[in-house]
């Protein structure tokens, strides 16, 4: 019988280090390089530093381990990963955008370092991000897959993509589509980059990089329904950003669509197909399975 409490217990133990990995790589990196002027290398830190769950970059490393490759081979996607997320919320919090005052439990950067040096930080991340990859990907042959596919999740047709959407919506007149669109491509791009980057790194087969890309495009799109249920029903001391701002600003969101229960019961479901995706990994799977476990019971 599988004890289950110590697979809980491996799976944790092995987040927190993966977690503590890429927060050492990509200190290492930002602390040492000369060129970077102090105000923005502080600014920079202070969003990396802010704490953050560090989900997508611990997907990559999983999605490699769960393809046979290892942590270290890993290590420089998921820290360019990282990076592309910290510049999305740092812009995201700006005045123009959803003009937030709280993020990872702290002051925003641009009420900490001001608006113009708060843009900046987000454009210096999203670029080191690409300046990492080019720089610490072990293999030269795995630089341009991986550049081609955070740009594509990052950019124009994804994440930036559904931020105009989102940007342009109002929950009046939207529908499912509308917002499966948003949160397909502001969000579960992102997720389906991660594990594919990961599945990249260990130099998996296509089929098996397919699986692992549909096992991360249905956990991103629970993840961000989750994050609209919880917008709804938890609050800014335990998600660590102001809470009920969707429903007052007009958001398009599941739950607007949906309703509450209906938007949980679709997360719920969206997590148990991205599991079968990947059921042909076997016990190699097994992190990324508990992976989406954790989630449905994420408090923040
Ligand atoms: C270019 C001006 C300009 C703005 C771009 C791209 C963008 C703004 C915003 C991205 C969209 C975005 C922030 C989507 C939200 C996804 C989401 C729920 C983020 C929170 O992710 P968590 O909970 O955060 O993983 P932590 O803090 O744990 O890393």
């Amino acid at each position: 019988m599988t004890n289950i409490n110590s697979t809980e217990v491996n799976f944790k133990q092995r987040y927190e280090h993966a977690l503590t990995a890429v927060n050492k790589v990509m200190e290492g990196y930002l602390v040492h390089d000369p060129g970077v002027p102090d105000i923005l290398r502080q600014a920079m830190l202070y969003s990396l530093r802010a704490g953050g769950k560090r989900l997508r970059p611990v997907m990559v490393i999983l999605a490699c381990e769960a393809c046979g490759g290892e942590e270290i081979v890993a290590l420089p996607a998921a820290a360019a990963m990282e990076m592309i997320h910290t510049y999305s919320l740092i812009h995201d919090d700006l005045p123009a955008m959803d003009d937030d005052d709280l993020r990872r439990g702290q002051p925003t950067s641009h009420k900490v370092f001001g608006d113009g040096i708060a843009i900046l930080a987000g454009d210096a991340l999203l670029t080191y991000a690409f300046h990492t990859l080019a720089l610490h990907v072990h293999k030269d042959y795995l630089v341009s897959p991986l550049v081609k596919e955070l740009s594509e999740a990052a950019g124009a047709a994804g994440m930036i993509g559904g931020q105009v959407a989102d940007l342009n919506s109002h929950k009046s007149l939207g529908d499912l589509n509308a917002v499966k669109y948003i949160h397909t491509h502001k969000t579960a791009m992102m997720f389906r980059a991660a594990a594919r980057m990961g599945a990249f790194c260990a130099e998996a087969d296509n089929r098996t990089i397919g699986m692992l890309g549909d096992y991360g495009l249905k956990i991103g799109l629970a993840f961000q329904i989750i994050d609209d249920l919880l917008d709804v029903t938890s609050n800014t001391r335990e998600m660590g950003k102001q809470t009920q701002k969707d429903q007052d600003s007009g958001k398009l969101t599941y739950p607007s669509v949906m309703g509450v229960e209906e938007s949980s019961r679709h997360a719920e479901q969206l997590l148990a197909d991205a599991k079968n995706a990947i059921v042909k990994l076997g016990p190699d799977g097994e992190f990324l399975v508990h992976l989406a476990d954790t989630l449905i019971h994420r408090k923040n």
